[in-house]
């Protein structure tokens, strides 16, 4: 129960939303252990929290890639979208809803939106020409382009094939909302993050906007434009109308009321202009109050190459928490990656990082504190005695742990959460090997209570704090010290172990890895 938080604040917090075009890679994957962390954090910190997450089916993208593989549009973001869910569940994700921008109340949704935005006078029918990026559903201007080799037209950021696009097509007004956007910067600091992103946003901005084409004919794989069934929506309209699809609007105002706005969009590096440009105009537009947060992270690179299917270097989540295990992955790549930063992995660094945190120092810390329970005190808690300087100093660094951590948090600096922790960690050890209370027990028993139980204290403590980012293990450490399943929010660091308490036989928590499993 967590009545002792009395009133629980709401938190609502999102994912993008992936093209279920392919099979979930790796950077889906770790953008979604990290939302799922920041949301378990904030659960266990006495928010309500809504987290969503899903699939964005529809574009041109999707459409072609049904057609090439000789099978219908929806069976393909149907089947795939199924395996987006099922990552996420075998990722531990602990998400409210998996939206699937199919959903009959999305389409709603979708309607209200864009009938504001016209409502509003944003929205004007013209003639289209230009260039389009269909694998990232983008449009270009001919400045942002080169000519290939082979004098193909290609996007002059990223290369991509473009293709010539001429149609009519309904027109966003973006360019009349460059002030409010600079403005919104400029008032709103925090809007978003990292730091560095919001210079990039903001010199785009000065650089002025121009209309946005929100509407194509050339295909019909989308949701229709209300009153001219000939169009349908550009996909980034409906794809980011998720996000209050997520929460009911326009019919649950209850729940829309509740949690909106967002408190913060988790999204990769490459969509912050869809996120940071569009969709505060969008919603500027429709009336509709801003997200408070935009958080971009970094993307992932295997051996520092970038992933992408034609490199064929794209690995399977699922096979990498089959080789290292699931807490272990979420571990790795939330402590080795600066989160808002690109990282790399390998199969070596995993080994070597999982070995090093969690097989020692969590690992042996959790292993020498509960045998020496076990063999020097019958399995039960100790009492402590009087603290030493160096007890009370040691339980000091553990109970400043939560504001050091919760701040990291509140900030999507997960690593620094995580590298206090390990400072604990580290600390604790270099206690009990200084203390050495093997040899201690066979002289002064009562001494070596107060420093068994000065290291259970840690161990409780960060495996309190563990809980988001590794949920198995750090329950499977609680249940070693017995802690009650009342005292695992965050309310309970405060709380102590209760001398006499019976614990159970240890067990290992982290096998220590071998050797890199696959290269
Ligand atoms: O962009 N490392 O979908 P998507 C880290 N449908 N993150 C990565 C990554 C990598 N190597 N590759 C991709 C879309 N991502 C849109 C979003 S939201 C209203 C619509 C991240 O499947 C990427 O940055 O291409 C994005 O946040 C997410 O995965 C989905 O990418």
């Amino acid at each position: 129960s967590h009545s002792s938080y009395g009133e629980y604040r709401p938190f609502y917090l999102t994912t993008a939303i992936a093209y279920p075009n392919g099979a979930p890679h790796i950077g889906h994957a770790y953008e979604y252990i990290s939302a799922d962390a920041l949301a378990r954090f904030k659960r266990l910190d006495g928010f309500d929290v809504r987290f969503l997450t899903g699939t964005d089916v529809h574009g041109q993208k999707m459409q072609q890639t049904a057609q090439a593989q000789g099978i219908a549009t929806a069976e393909l973001a149907s089947r795939n979208s199924d395996e987006f869910q099922a990552l996420q569940e075998r990722l531990g994700s602990s998400f409210d809803r998996f939206i699937r921008t199919s959903d009959d109340d999305h389409k709603r949704a979708s309607t209200e939106i864009w009938n504001r935005m016209a409502a509003a006078g944003d929205i004007y029918l013209d003639k289209y020409s230009g260039w389009y990026d269909v694998r990232d559903e983008t449009f270009y201007a001919e400045v942002d382009t080169t000519v290939g080799d082979d004098g193909q037209r290609v996007a002059g950021d990223n290369g991509h094939v473009l293709t010539w696009t001429e149609e009519q097509t309904y027109f966003f007004r973006l360019s009349a909302y460059t002030d409010r956007l600079l403005a919104l910067y400029d008032e709103e600091p925090g809007f978003l993050g990292p730091e560095s992103r919001r210079n990039e946003i903001v010199s785009f901005l000065r650089g002025g906007l121009t209309d946005l084409s929100i509407s194509r004919t050339t295909f019909d794989w989308g949701v229709p434009v209300p009153g001219n069934a000939g169009h349908v929506m550009y996909v980034w309209v409906d794809a980011l109308t998720n996000y209050l699809t997520g929460v009911g609007f326009p019919d649950d105002t209850a729940l829309f009321d509740r949690y909106w706005p967002a408190d913060l969009h988790v999204i990769g590096k490459d969509i912050i202009r869809f996120h940071c440009v569009y969709w505060p105009a969008f919603l500027m537009s429709a009336g509709i109050e801003l997200p408070k947060r935009v958080f971009a992270h970094g993307f992932l690179f295997n051996n520092g190459e970038k992933m992408s299917k034609s490199v064929g270097n794209v690995v399977d989540p699922v096979e990498l928490i089959d080789a290292f295990g699931l807490d272990q992955v979420r571990y790795f790549f939330l402590r080795e990656v600066s989160y808002g930063q690109d990282g790399s992995y390998s199969a070596e660094s995993m080994v070597a990082r999982i070995n090093a945190d969690l097989a020692n120092e969590f690992g042996n810390l959790v292993q020498r504190t509960s045998s020496m329970i076990a063999k020097y005190f019958d399995g039960a808690v100790p009492a402590p005695g009087d603290y030493t300087d160096a007890d009370s100093a040691l339980l000091r660094q553990a109970a400043e742990l939560l504001p050091t951590v919760r701040a990291h948090f509140d900030a999507q600096a997960i690593h620094l959460g995580l590298e206090a922790l390990w400072q604990a960690l580290a600390e604790a050890n270099r206690y009990i090997s200084a203390h050495e209370p093997w040899k201690l027990a066979k002289t002064d028993l009562a001494r070596t209570a107060s420093v068994l139980y000065v290291c259970a204290e840690v161990v409780r403590i960060v495996a309190l704090l563990t809980q988001p980012v590794m949920p198995l293990s750090s329950r499977q450490i609680l249940d070693q010290l017995s802690v009650p399943a009342a005292d695992r929010d965050f309310t309970a660091v405060d709380r102590r172990l209760t001398p006499g308490t019976e614990l159970p036989r240890p067990t290992p928590v982290f096998p220590r890895l071998e050797a890199p499993a696959r290269d």
